[in-house]
């Protein structure tokens, strides 16, 4: 893996738009050089969703579409089978964050799932929503502090926080459902071979593949990139273990 060069599809002197210290960079950069690697460039096409993952298609030099919040999967499907149906094999993936998968988009991701479409969804984990301001979202962690839960989130008023990786991989359309974190290097490369992973298997259609990415948020959650590292490492992965929850020829 080459660690330190720009990727192909990669947009060449593209400003960097995100928060400092926010992990989404280094995501876009796994999926660009997957991107490379598999010689997909020219027959990808991304479905960006609401949030901070919709600056997805500032970096990616790829074909991207945006879909309105929560709909990337349901978008993502109509494009798989449209260009299917039209003779064209495209390589279909979302980018999307928590909030947008997991809970406005929860009915459209779990049904692309149950129905084993034939795409991928990558799924930026930052416990909040981040591009709004930071409020609670399904995948805040209990007691977490956000604009909407002052006092932290609590079970009696907002419920359990959803592990999305898990619950992905319960339905039976599922290839690969994984979640894995950027924390490090080591972390970084184990993302780099899932991402890798999911992609090669939507190629063989094996039906739809999904990778959880746990994300800092270094603005909202108010700490420095090094502490929401820390925070990932120490406190979320006891909340969201990082691993491979389905892999259909491991199973
Ligand atoms: C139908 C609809 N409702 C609400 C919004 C406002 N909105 C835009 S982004 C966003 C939150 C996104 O959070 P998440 O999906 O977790 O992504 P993040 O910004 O954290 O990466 C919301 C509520 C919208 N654009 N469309």
């Amino acid at each position: 893996m080459q660690v330190f060069s720009v990727p192909k599809s990669i947009k060449q002197n593209s400003n960097f738009t995100f928060c400092s210290g926010c992990d989404h960079g280094v995501a876009i950069k796994l999926v660009a050089q997957t991107i490379d690697e598999l010689n997909l460039q020219d027959e990808t096409i991304a479905i960006a969703s609401s949030g901070c993952s919709v600056l997805l298609y500032d970096f990616l030099d790829v074909d991207c579409l945006e879909a309105p919040h929560g709909r990337a999967c349901a978008v993502a499907t109509g494009v798989k089978r449209a260009h299917k149906a039209m003779g064209n094999n495209k390589f279909v993936f979302t980018y999307q964050g928590d909030g947008d998968f997991a809970s406005i988009g929860l009915a459209e991701s779990m049904h692309s799932a149950l129905r084993g479409e034939n795409i991928t969804a990558i799924c930026i984990n930052n416990t909040n929503y981040g591009m709004t301001g930071g409020q609670l979202g399904p995948t805040t962690a209990l007691g977490q502090i956000t604009t909407t839960s002052p006092k932290g989130r609590n079970i009696e008023y907002h419920g359990f926080p959803i592990k999305t990786a898990e619950q992905i991989a319960l339905c039976d359309g599922v290839s690969y459902s994984a979640r894995v974190a950027l924390y490090d290097i080591k972390n970084i490369i184990n993302a780099k071979n899932s991402i890798k992973k999911a992609f090669e298997y939507q190629k063989k259609g094996l039906g739809f593949s999904f990778v959880e990415i746990l994300s800092s948020c270094p603005t909202n959650w108010k700490l420095s990139p090094k502490k929401s590292h820390e925070k990932i490492k120490n406190e979320l992965t006891n909340i969201y273990p990082l691993g491979v929850f389905k892999d259909i020829n491991n199973d």
